[in-house]
């Protein structure tokens, strides 16, 4: 398969004429090719965004509304295609890309429309006058996304940017590109005016160097590692590009005294291990009361044992193949060094080859992994691995619990587990992170923030605060 930027509402070669690789983790098959675009596309982009800018930002919100709603429907149209195709680019089971990519890229857009309608004009009386707040598109916003929910993630900031009147300059990450390319296509079957929507494929330090300096790109909505958000808010801020970056995390999962395990372990198995562990949000401290620390090991031990890793397609696997081979050695590093920082191996730690549902040899796959008798403070447990490696600790008091929690240069989410909700949610307050949740996890309502808290990123998304960043507010008083 070959496939080209979108530009203009066409399907464009890249102007330098370069193109790349893309390949199956899970056998490591190439699977496209992909263009490596430069600044001279972006440029382009940009262009064509420009002109398309006055047209689609003096539709009504309702009218944009009305098209987000039409995307939504036409994506749910192909929706098995978007779950095939994101296994086949992600090595992620063909389940989990069903009930989480495919489903979630859908109501990213149906969400967006319907919180659209709900909303109220923002006026506030004063005695002589009234404010009115008048919202504009910021114009033309560059949105870079990474690879582990490729298509999920960049709906989730292309819906609002085209709700706000926003004009679109898209970048995934070169690793994930298929389900980007599937959108754009929805965009030319629909008719979206021609430059709303632009797509270029390509290199970090080339394509996303190039819409983080473009004068004419007003906001940057990015989602990836911490170090590349470091590159993009040094390359943005003097530009004074409005920016909102969700970087990584390395979230602590804490099971106080009173959980109940028979609950509480499949709860924590799914914060640790969905998506092979490559979702910001995974909880992959697992912090666990003194009293039932042993209990705790060995019924969680246990069922990680038994979880299946195997073919994406098969639907019985539950964890297919990690992204790629270099982040399988990333994460095999991590297994290396847990072991020199005086780790034990309790469960996995080493490639899924034999003796499961048929991993081919060439894929990506590694077992999932717990790792006890670290310190909370070695490198393992507090660096992101971004893998489904876990390591365990125990403490004594609730004190000790958030001191845990809150010893890492990360604050994106994390989860409380325990019989009694009101001492979770008032534990929760103190955890210094964008999300904590109590006996669940990633239970996502769209209207709520979503964001970190230090080296996790700046700024939320979701809701309400999703309009905000894509559009800019002008305060109207108006003297009676
Ligand atoms: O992310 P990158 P990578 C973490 C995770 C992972 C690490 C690296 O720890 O191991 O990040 O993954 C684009 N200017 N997360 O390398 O590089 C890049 O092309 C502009 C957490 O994939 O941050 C891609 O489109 N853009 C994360 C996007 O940035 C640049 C999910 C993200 O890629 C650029 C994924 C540059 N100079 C990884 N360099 C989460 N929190 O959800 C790269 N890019």
């Amino acid at each position: 398969m070959i496939i080209s930027n979108f530009i203009d509402g066409k399907f464009t070669e890249p102007i330098e004429e370069r193109m790349m690789d893309n390949f199956n983790p899970a056998d490591g098959t190439h699977i496209a090719t992909i263009p490596r675009a430069s600044a001279a596309d972006v440029d382009a982009a940009v262009l064509s965004a420009k002109k398309a800018l006055p047209q689609w930002s003096a539709l009504t919100i309702l009218e944009r509304a009305d098209w987000l709603d039409k995307i939504a429907d036409a994506l749910e149209e192909i929706k098995e295609e978007i779950a095939q195709t994101e296994s086949l680019d992600t090595g992620k089971p063909i389940s989990l890309a069903r009930s989480t990519d495919a489903a979630r890229s859908i109501s990213n857009f149906r969400f967006f429309a319907e919180f659209a309608r709900s909303q109220e004009p923002l006026v506030f009386e004063m005695s002589d006058a009234t404010n009115y707040v008048h919202t504009s598109p910021l114009g033309i916003v560059g949105l870079i996304t990474p690879w582990n929910l490729p298509l999920y993630l960049l709906t989730w900031k292309v819906a609002p940017a085209l709700l706000m009147g926003n004009c679109i300059i898209a970048k995934p990450s070169e690793i994930t590109p298929l389900t980007a390319n599937l959108l754009a296509r929805t965009m030319q079957r629909l008719q979206l005016p021609d430059g709303v929507f632009n797509l270029v494929h390509g290199l970090g330090p080339e394509v996303g160097q190039a819409i983080l300096e473009h004068p004419d790109i007003g906001g940057i909505s990015f989602t990836g590692g911490t170090s590349t958000g470091r590159i993009v808010a040094r390359t943005a801020a003097p530009l004074f590009k409005k920016l909102s970056l969700e970087l990584g995390g390395k979230n602590a999962t804490i099971i106080l005294d009173d959980a109940n395990l028979e609950s509480v372990v499949p709860g924590v198995i799914r914060a640790a291990f969905t998506n092979s562990g490559q979702v910001c949000l995974c909880g992959s401290r697992i912090l666990i009361h003194q009293s039932i620390y042993d209990e705790f090991c060995k019924q969680f031990v246990e069922q990680v044992d038994a979880m299946v890793v195997g073919d994406p397609s098969d639907e019985s696997t539950q964890l297919g193949s990690v992204i790629s081979m270099e982040h399988l050695q990333k994460i095999e590093s991590y297994i290396d060094l847990a072991i020199e920082e005086g780790g034990e191996i309790l469960s996995g730690g080493s490639r899924a080859m034999t003796g499961q549902v048929g991993p081919n040899p060439a894929g990506a796959y590694i077992r999932p992994t717990v790792i006890g008798g670290l310190s909370h403070l070695s490198r393992t447990s507090t660096e992101e691995i971004f893998g489904p490696v876990v390591t365990l600790h125990s403490f004594t008091t609730d004190d000790e619990a958030i001191e845990m929690a809150n010893c890492t240069e990360y604050g994106l989410a994390g989860s409380i587990w325990t019989e009694d909700a009101e001492r979770g949610r008032q534990l929760a307050e103190r955890v210094d992170s964008g999300m904590v949740w109590v006996n669940t996890w990633m239970h996502r309502d769209l209207r709520t923030p979503f964001g970190g808290v230090k080296n996790s990123g700046v700024g939320r998304e979701g809701g309400r605060w999703s309009l905000s960043f894509f559009s800019e507010m002008t305060n109207v008083c108006v003297k009676r």
